[in-house]
Parts: structure tokens; sequence; C-alpha cells
């Protein structure tokens, strides 16, 4: 795909292609995350904050500023867009046909431990479907970026899912929900059944960059619930357009609203869709 190839968009008004929205985008993500490494190297831990009083659920400044100067940068690119953002520094999106849906600090915990696996993630709806993404890995510099239609991309190399096509040979990825409630125990359970039948399980603490990963190959899948979301609209298209596929937990595609993701290569989808059902009893 030729970058500077014009693709303007047919129904919409905007002078501007997704495909140049995106790449203006990469732009602010890059920005982000050399603001995050800065912060990262004199960090003070008693700056930490609890969101909700949750003791697992963490938050701080660094969080808010990068979303603020995400907000300013993207409020630029298209006027009147809207914003759905996890920290929730601006107002959040009504009725706005183009949306952002940002998760500015994905990985926040493992941020706040300097543990290096963290990213920016913006995504960008038009009538509440992925057209746009974009994840920025910071300390590795990769560069994860997609429009509808214009394939998945790190760093200028295109992006292709793995083409293993049973869980008995797959790397798969999860996230455990922090609260409790009534899937808990069964969704342990499920956990403990397919790490025994797979080559096991990577649980990093960032949703955007299990689907950077799946989206490049080296996860077969990931899933979650309890899932925002924030930490998903930008990393949905990227496996999309690298040929994955993503569902929600019954295989639907509610997975923006309902909390729950299934995403894969697309070739052992169904099967991993019918060992989460019956494990959780739907
Ligand atoms: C994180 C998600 C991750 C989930 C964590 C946390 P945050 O988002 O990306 O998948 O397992 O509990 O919600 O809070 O770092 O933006």
């Amino acid at each position: 795909m030729n970058h500077d190839s014009p693709q303007a968009l047919v129904k919409s008004q905007y002078i501007m292609s997704f495909e140049k929205i995106t790449l203006e985008v990469t732009k602010l993500a890059k920005a982000a995350g050399e603001f995050m490494l800065a912060e990262l190297k004199h960090f003070d831990p008693t700056r930490i904050e609890h969101k909700y009083g949750e003791n697992f659920n963490l938050v701080s400044y660094v969080d808010k500023e990068t979303e603020t100067r995400l907000v300013e940068g993207l409020s630029g690119l298209i006027p009147g867009s809207g914003f759905i953002t996890e920290e929730g520094t601006v107002e959040q999106a009504k009725d706005q046909d183009l949306v952002w849906v940002i998760d500015p600090l994905d990985g926040t915990t493992n941020f706040l431990h300097a543990y290096p696996q963290f990213c920016t993630s913006i995504g960008l709806l038009q009538g509440g479907k992925p057209v746009a993404g974009v994840i920025y890995e910071p300390f590795r510099d990769e560069m994860y970026y997609t429009w509808k239609n214009g394939g998945a991309w790190m760093n200028k190399e295109q992006l292709v899912v793995s083409k293993v096509s049973e869980i008995r040979h797959s790397l798969l990825a999860c996230g455990f929900p922090s609260r409790q409630n009534q899937k808990t125990e069964a969704y342990m359970d499920m956990i403990l059944k397919i790490t025994r039948e797979s080559h096991g399980f990577r649980r990093i603490g960032s949703a955007a960059l299990d689907l950077a990963y799946t989206a490049r190959g080296w996860f077969e899948g990931y899933f979650e619930y309890n899932i925002n979301s924030w930490d998903i609209a930008a990393g949905v298209l990227l496996v999309e357009e690298a040929g994955g596929k993503v569902t929600d937990m019954k295989g639907g595609d509610s997975y923006l609203t309902n909390g729950e993701i299934i995403s894969s290569n697309g070739l052992l989808h169904d099967e991993l869709v019918r060992m989460i059902r019956e494990s959780l009893g739907e």
C-alpha cells in the first residue's frame, strides 16, 4: 500500500482520508510515548493513585497528562469529533459520527512498576465501527497502525496473522479480571484447561499489545472479559486488517460494548469460541 496515495472518503466531508488521518495520529502517539519514557525516568511511586478505592486499580498523572495531550492534538485533526477516554479528562462523546476511543497508557500497572510492556492506544470509530487505529509501544519503539481496508502495519512492515490452525499448536494470551464475579471460577478453570491443550498462555497486562502481537503473528489468539472499549478499539481493526477475526465470547460483534473479546488468526477462532463458551456454560 502506497502511504502517499490519497484515498478520499466516499461519504465524508473531511478533506483528509483515513489513511492520512492515521499517519498524522502516529505523530501524536510517538510524542505521547516519548512523554511516558521521560516521566518513567523519575517517576515517584508516592504519586500512584487508586481508582474507586481498589488496590489493584491504579492510575497516575502520566495517564491523565498523556490523555490531555492526545485529546488536544486529535481535536485539531477532525474538528467536531467526539471522545471516549479512559481517564475522562474531556467531555465524553454523545452522538458524534466520528469518535476517538483512547487508552492513553495501556498497561498502567506495568508502567508504574517500570515493567516495559505498555503502550498508547488510539482508535477512531465512524458510526460505532472502527475505521482507524494506532498503538505505539515506546520501549520497543514499535508503531502499529491501520485504517479500514488499508492493511495492518508496524514501522512500515505489513502485518499478517499466524498460520497455526489448531489450539494444540497455539500460543495464546489472556487477561484476568481483577474484580471477582460469578464467572471468575469458571474462567480460571478454563484458563487451566486451555493451558494443558495449547502451548500455553501469556498475560501481558495490556489488551492493546495482546491484539498487536496477535496481528503480527506472535499469538494465535487473545481473549478477556471485563475489558473496556478504550483497551481494544485500535487493536481490533489491526487484527482484522492483518487477516484475523474478532468477536465477543458468544461469537457476535458486540465486543466494543459488552466487555468481552475473543481475537484470533481466524483459523482456530471457532474452536476457541467453543472452548470458552463450554467452560463458561454459555
Ligand atoms: C489494562 C488492560 C488489560 C487488563 C488490565 C487493565 P489499563 O488496561 O489493557 O488487558 O487485563 O486489567 O485493565 O488499565 O492498563 O489501561
